[in-house]
């Protein structure tokens, strides 16, 4: 295709060749430009029409390629809509009570129902595991204080429980006085019992504490046979614990006694050794006296002992227990009480031989502020 700046000056020129104002222009020249003129012409709308078939051509087949391709989609919209449409129909037609379809639903429903199942079993199996593991941690607790009890009462280890508090004194000096455990040599029953480390060289057992008035003293035998109160304060540790230690080693005794003035004296005994239940825990071993207080026990030596319910004194008509308000080795009846009624200091003459007395110590009238009874192992 010719040049368009080209062809506009070839009908510029032809144009003012027509008006004939512009410089003359010689005829045969003009006549050959006009055929110049007309031959582009033709060639341009043959150009034209070449472009025009040419772009008709390439529409018509985009045209109909979208044609077809809308024509494809169409159809399978269609066939989408036909299948589907067959799908609901059969879906329809389909008899609910048996079939396949029921069949799968009702295995379905099986399998949700076991789901559900399934489900509470595990809540509760969950419930069933925190229960086992309270009950686990509840018998491992078990399994601890009982092998802390094996530990004491046998094996190997009972070995380090000792069997007094001279053996605590012995092994560590420095102890102070308080509640220990000891282990009977014999009955290798282990308890608590008060040692007194300072008082008259240490490693005293107390069998009997009084200095408040707090514990009421006036019982029967079965709490003088087991021991009652106390451990760390007003108590007294038994008859049948005190048989046991002083029927298997020879002990001494020692008494401590307070007065209202806070006097404090002492009696000191070198063998005491208790009778077992079936001798009345009688005092079958009362060695020589020592002491500030005065000898006021060995009168009950070999006595049985004596409660308000078992009078096993030595006096026919009556209880000595009963009328002295107390506990003692009633003979006929006493000259100490440590297990009289809780009165320190003179008391009217009705109560006379009734206080927690001394008889060398202010007479069976005067109430003493404290007693305390120890026993020790002989060394
Ligand atoms: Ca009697």
């Amino acid at each position: 295709m010719p040049p368009v700046r080209q062809i506009v000056l070839l009908l510029v020129a032809s144009i003012a060749s027509a008006n004939g104002d512009e410089d003359p222009i010689e005829p045969e020249l003009a006549k050959g430009t006009c055929l110049s003129l007309k031959e582009e012409f033709r060639r341009l709308n043959e150009h034209l029409d070449q472009n025009t078939n040419s772009l008709r051509s390439e529409n018509w087949a985009k045209s109909r390629n979208m044609e077809h391709q809308i024509a494809a989609i169409k159809a399978a919209v269609d066939h989408v809509r036909t299948h589907s449409e067959r799908m609901r129909r059969n879906n329809q037609q389909l008899p609910t009570p048996s079939g396949p379809k029921s069949e799968l639903e009702r295995q379905m429903q099986v399998v949700i129902a076991s789901l559900r199942l399934l489900s509470s079993d595990l809540d509760s199996i969950k419930q069933n595991l925190s229960s086992i593991s309270q009950t686990s941690n509840e018998i491992k607790t078990q399994l601890e204080v009982g092998s802390a009890i094996n530990a004491v009462f046998s094996g190997p280890q009972s070995a380090a429980v000792p069997s007094s508090c001279l053996d605590i004194k012995k092994s560590n000096p420095t102890a102070t006085s308080s509640v220990y455990l000891i282990q009977n040599k014999e009955t290798k029953t282990p308890f608590y019992a008060y040692c007194n480390m300072e008082y008259q060289g240490g490693g005293w057992m107390a069998i009997q504490n009084r200095f408040t008035g707090e514990q009421d003293f006036y019982r029967d035998w079965q709490d003088y046979r087991v021991g009652f109160g106390n451990i760390a304060g007003e108590h007294w540790l038994g008859l049948e614990r005190v048989h046991q230690l002083t029927g298997s080693e020879i002990h001494e005794l020692l008494i401590e006694l307070v007065d209202v003035n806070n006097a404090k004296t002492h009696a000191r005994y070198s063998h005491f050794s208790l009778g077992s239940e079936l001798e009345g825990y009688a005092m079958k071993v009362l060695g020589s006296f020592k002491g500030d207080a005065g000898d006021s026990l060995s009168y009950h030596a070999g006595m049985k002992f004596s409660t308000r319910d078992k009078d096993q004194d030595s006096w026919t008509e009556g209880s000595c227990a009963q009328t002295h308000g107390g506990a003692w080795w009633y003979k006929s009846c006493d000259r100490s009480n440590l297990n009289g009624r809780y009165l320190p200091g003179e008391q009217p003459e009705q109560f006379m031989y009734q206080p927690m007395y001394w008889e060398t110590i202010g007479g069976p009238k005067t109430g003493l502020l404290v007693s305390r009874m120890f026993i020790r192992p002989r060394q």
